[in-house]
């Protein structure tokens, strides 16, 4: 547990940017408050909440105290019914340190290398999953397998889940370049190519691994049988590792992720570039002698995460995207208009429902570049979605787009895709609702919650402590490896641990911070890189 107690005063427990607007949260009947200066104690603003309104996914009432007034940088807690906050900043550029804990926590992920103390500090370790991958079901075929991030508590390595990570970050790089001037720094970090690139790209080097050289399908993932036990650090988890067969969704993600990856790498290394093509449109190949396959199913042997999704053809509209993008080859133009007219969620950011990459691709290609009618069109149902995601912020007590039945395992992700999807709509529609939106989001993850956490591991006053994260669990160092979003709230329970300690809690209440719990307090890489795209956003 961690060392404060849970506040129903809640606020970013980073802080504010002091130009925006800035607002506190009260779990019951709210009244007169002051901002102090946290050092003296001396008022700086005085103000009053907003009558309390019950909230129904975090089944309390809930009172907003609006402090906008007060821009001067400083440190500062809210004082409220002889309650006072988490301390927290205004400052001009508060989240350059948290974006960078939230980046280098993909060179924690990091596998196949050792995490030298200059670079991981207490939580350096040694070189971990080096062996050669068995090809499922053909014993005798054994290929490297080296490299990438683990997925997350546990070290399988999994494609599709690496493509959304890697896609969220690139996008982060492509919209928010001044996000990424500052160095991490990297043991690769050399002054020229930025970090998030000499990140992405170690993930790409192993994701090419993954693609089948004999047909040009990428392998749907690569883990060991069983998990190992949760104390077991990477380099003592020696059973060996399988690669799963060919998906297709695994197949059109990795072609659009490579494609992705030949465009924004053109300009550091050609060579590395012309490979990503190459990878990309080998895969695309496969895709169209494979129009229809089975989604992939765990063999009975397998007991690693499944990341099953039988629903593929929003990987080959991305896919199409991208390489449309990239190329500007009709060809694949005239395969996304196809796509396009298929029925499947084009607004999603998920790891099996990835149908947004597609579109926001073939938007961010400009209405110069596309077909203006399509343009138009999606341009005009990003707003719409955008536009009902801020319908339910401003009925949620917190000011975020969840709506009670959104708490489910991994909801912090869909808190920061939403906020994705709202700033993307802030770029195409201009209207700040969009962009405080976002802001609330962030704030929400940082500790503006119903349980007066941080979800973000060695960020905030009251960061979560126990993520079922093996090497935190394994290793000796007391606090967790820094800059990881855990998954947060889930009403299903689908942990024993969850199953034991939260029943009948409201949905925004169902986290436990216990180590036990991995479906509501694990960690993984699409986790942390929705929360890097959307605080780059917010970074100066
Ligand atoms: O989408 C449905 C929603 O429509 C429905 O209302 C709701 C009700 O339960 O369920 C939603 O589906 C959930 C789905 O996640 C949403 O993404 C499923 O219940 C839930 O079981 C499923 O959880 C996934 C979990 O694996 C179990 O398969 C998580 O998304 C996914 O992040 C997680 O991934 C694991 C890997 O398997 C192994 N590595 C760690 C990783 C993180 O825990
Ligand atoms: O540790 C595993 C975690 O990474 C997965 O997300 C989760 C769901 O697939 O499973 C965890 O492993 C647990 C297993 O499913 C059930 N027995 C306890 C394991 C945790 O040590
Ligand atoms: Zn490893």
């Amino acid at each position: 547990m961690s060392a404060v107690k849970p506040r129903i005063l809640t606020v970013n427990q980073i802080g504010y940017p002091a130009s925006g607007p800035k607002s506190f949260r009260y779990a019951e009947a709210g009244g007169a408050f002051e901002v102090i200066h946290a050092s003296t104690g001396e008022v700086a603003f005085a103000g009053e909440t907003a009558p309390a309104r019950q909230d129904e996914a975090a089944g309390t009432p809930v009172s907003l105290g609006d402090f906008s007034g007060l821009s001067e940088p400083g440190t500062y807690r809210i004082r409220i019914n002889g309650e006072a906050s988490s301390p927290f900043v205004i400052a001009n550029n508060p989240y350059a340190d948290l974006h960078t804990g939230l980046l280098k926590a993909f060179y924690f992920f990091r596998c196949g290398c050792e995490l030298k103390e200059e670079f991981a500090g207490p939580w350096a370790h040694q070189a971990c999953h080096l062996a050669e991958g068995i090809v499922y079901g053909e014993p005798d075929r054994r290929r490297d397998s080296a490299g990438g991030w683990h997925d997350a508590g546990d070290y399988g390595k999994y494609t599709g889940p690496g493509a959304k990570a890697v896609a969220d970050l690139l996008l982060a790089y492509e919209l928010y370049p001044q996000a990424f001037r500052r160095t991490v720094p990297l043991p690769e970090s050399d002054g020229r190519t930025p970090d998030v690139l000499h990140e992405c790209r170690y993930e790409l080097e192993w994701l090419l691994k993954m693609q089948d050289e004999r047909t040009g399908g990428a392998f749907h993932k690569l883990t060991t049988k069983q998990f190992p036990a949760l104390d077991v650090m990477p380099e003592d988890d020696l059973a060996e590792l399988y690669f799963l067969p060919v998906s297709a969704a695994a197949t059109g993600c990795f072609a659009a992720v490579m494609a992705m990856a030949a465009r924004i790498y053109r300009l550091f290394d050609g060579a590395f570039a012309d490979l990503c093509l190459d990878a990309a449109k080998r895969a695309w190949r496969w895709l169209l002698d494979h129009p229809e396959v089975p989604g992939f199913k765990n063999p009975a042997d397998i007991g690693t995460g499944e990341y099953g999704d039988a629903q593929d053809l929003d990987e080959r509209y991305w896919a199409a995207a991208e390489l449309f993008r990239t190329t500007g080859d009709e060809a694949f133009h005239e395969a996304f208009r196809r796509l396009a007219l298929q029925q499947f969620p084009k607004f999603e950011l998920g790891w099996a429902d990835m149908g947004a990459y597609g579109s926001l691709a073939y938007l961010l290609d400009g209405p110069e570049n596309t077909d203006p009618t399509l343009y138009a069109r999606l341009k005009e149902e990003l707003l719409t979605e955008a536009d009902k995601l801020l319908a339910i912020c401003s009925g949620d007590g917190y000011g975020i787009s969840l709506t009670p039945a959104d708490y489910i395992w991994g909801s912090n992700m869909v808190v920061m895709n939403r906020a994705m999807l709202l700033l993307m709509a802030f770029r195409f529609g201009g209207k700040t609702e969009y962009e405080h939106a976002a802001l609330d989001h962030v704030h929400y993850l940082l500790g503006r919650n119903a349980l007066d956490y941080s979800y973000v591991t060695g960020y905030g006053d009251r960061p979560v402590m126990h993520p079922h994260h093996r090497p935190s669990v394994g290793d000796r160092v007391a606090e967790p490896v820094p800059g990881l979003v855990i998954g947060g709230p889930n009403r299903g329970l689908n942990d024993d641990c969850m199953m034991e300690h939260l029943q009948g809690e409201a949905p925004a209440r169902c986290f436990i911070d216990d180590e036990l719990s991995y479906a509501g307090n694990e960690v993984t890489i699409y986790w942390n890189s929705p929360a890097v795209f959307v605080v780059s956003h917010f970074v100066l």
